[in-house]
């Protein structure tokens, strides 16, 4: 059941990021329908862990339709070292000793109720498969979220994304709001963020074997390499949220990811960087460093029941593409 015609204000936030960006480019480039304008938003317009900045954005605003994608956003390395972060982000604490703000707690909530405020009628937020159980069975899918805790590595983030879901079901009982979400897998694509200590795990594999290249050094992949990622293209993802935001009308979340069968190690994943990079050095593996979860293998069996005919951008050609818009926006790029 689609959303009923009529004019459509869209407000995203995290409009700057990753994904926000491959909304904006695909909207751009004809995405959207007569009737929608779609507003993009980033810390700039409002720091969304404050609540009266929250309130004053959305009162400007006055959204029809929010897709929410705000929020404090790591790789295995950066949710390990600040978990507390991920869930409560500690101001620096001065002299007045500031309370914790808590960031993607906040922000979530901030959202939600400014959201239901001015009386959205659609909001889709964004949740990740690593908020599911760590001990599960496979593949996941979207009724497991709560059966145990996530991995340790980022238990903060999850938390935080977990309690987005029980905020929805709740606005739907007590007033009946379309409040959804969806469950990416790792996302990757041009504007991520190549920051090699705090990014995931594609972006810093391409960002180092562009400084291995440049130093003819090699190129040190973290870890074992076997820990096995689905992994999904921003510009791939960025059609299917519009899809969402126009058709999907359940508040139960929504996995959206490339299948089971799409599944790769992180060494074949190395390899298709190394490829696309066109790099010819030596590839070693330090596994002094940590492999985080094994793997965390989701169904699209649900989105395939919308969706039976969606086509994903090939692994290979998604990551060639990530590459080249990296070596071509080195100066720019978030590093
Ligand atoms: P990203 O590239 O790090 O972008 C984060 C966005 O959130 C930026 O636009 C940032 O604005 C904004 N933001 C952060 N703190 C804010 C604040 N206090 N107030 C207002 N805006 C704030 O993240 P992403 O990878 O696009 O992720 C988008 C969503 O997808 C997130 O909810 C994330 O949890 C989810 N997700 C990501 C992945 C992945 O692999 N990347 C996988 C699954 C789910 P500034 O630019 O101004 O800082
Ligand atoms: O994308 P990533 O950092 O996060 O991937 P997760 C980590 C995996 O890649 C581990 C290996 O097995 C690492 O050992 N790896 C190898 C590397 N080389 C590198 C490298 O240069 N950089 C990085 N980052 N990893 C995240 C969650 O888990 O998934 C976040 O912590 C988020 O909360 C994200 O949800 C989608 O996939 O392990």
């Amino acid at each position: 059941m689609g959303e009923p015609q009529g004019h459509m204000k869209i407000l995203v936030t995290g409009g700057s990021g990753l994904v926000g960006r491959a909304i904006q480019k695909v909207v751009a480039d004809g995405a959207g329908l007569p009737g929608e304008e779609w507003v993009f938003v980033s810390s700039k317009d409002a720091d969304l862990t404050d609540a009266a900045q929250t309130k004053a954005l959305f009162q400007k605003i006055q959204p029809t339709h929010v897709i929410h994608l705000a929020a404090m956003v790591g790789g295995l390395f950066r949710n390990i070292k600040y978990n507390l972060d991920f869930w409560a982000y500690h101001g620096s604490l001065i002299a007045l000793a500031l309370p914790l703000q808590r960031k993607n707690v906040h922000i979530n909530d901030n959202v939600l109720h400014s959201a239901f405020e001015v009386g959205t009628r659609k909001v889709v937020s964004c949740l990740s498969t690593c908020i599911f159980p760590d001990k599960t069975t496979y593949p996941i899918d979207e009724t497991m979220i709560h059966n145990g805790p996530p991995h340790s590595s980022n238990f903060g983030y999850s938390y935080a994304k977990r309690m987005i879901d029980v905020q929805n079901r709740a606005y739907f009982q007590q007033h009946g709001c379309t409040f959804t979400a969806v469950i990416p897998t790792n996302v990757f694509g041009p504007y991520d963020n190549f920051n090699i200590e705090d990014g995931h795990v594609l972006p810093g594999l391409i960002h180092k074997v562009h400084l291995a290249k440049s130093s003819g050094s090699a190129l040190t992949v973290w870890g074992t390499g076997k820990p096995r990622r689905q992994f999904i293209y921003s510009l791939d993802l960025a059609r299917l949220f519009i899809w969402v935001l126009r058709e999907y009308s359940e508040v139960e979340p929504i996995i959206l990811s490339v299948g089971e069968e799409d599944e790769v190690s992180i060494k074949e994943a190395a390899e298709a960087v190394v490829e696309a990079m066109g790099f010819h050095g030596e590839v070693t593996f330090d596994t002094t460093k940590s492999d985080g979860q094994f793997k965390k293998t989701a169904s699209n069996g649900k989105l395939r029941t919308y969706l039976p005919n969606f086509q994903f951008t090939p692994f290979k050609q998604a990551v060639k593409e990530t590459c080249t818009w990296f070596t071509n926006n080195y100066e720019q790029a978030r590093k």
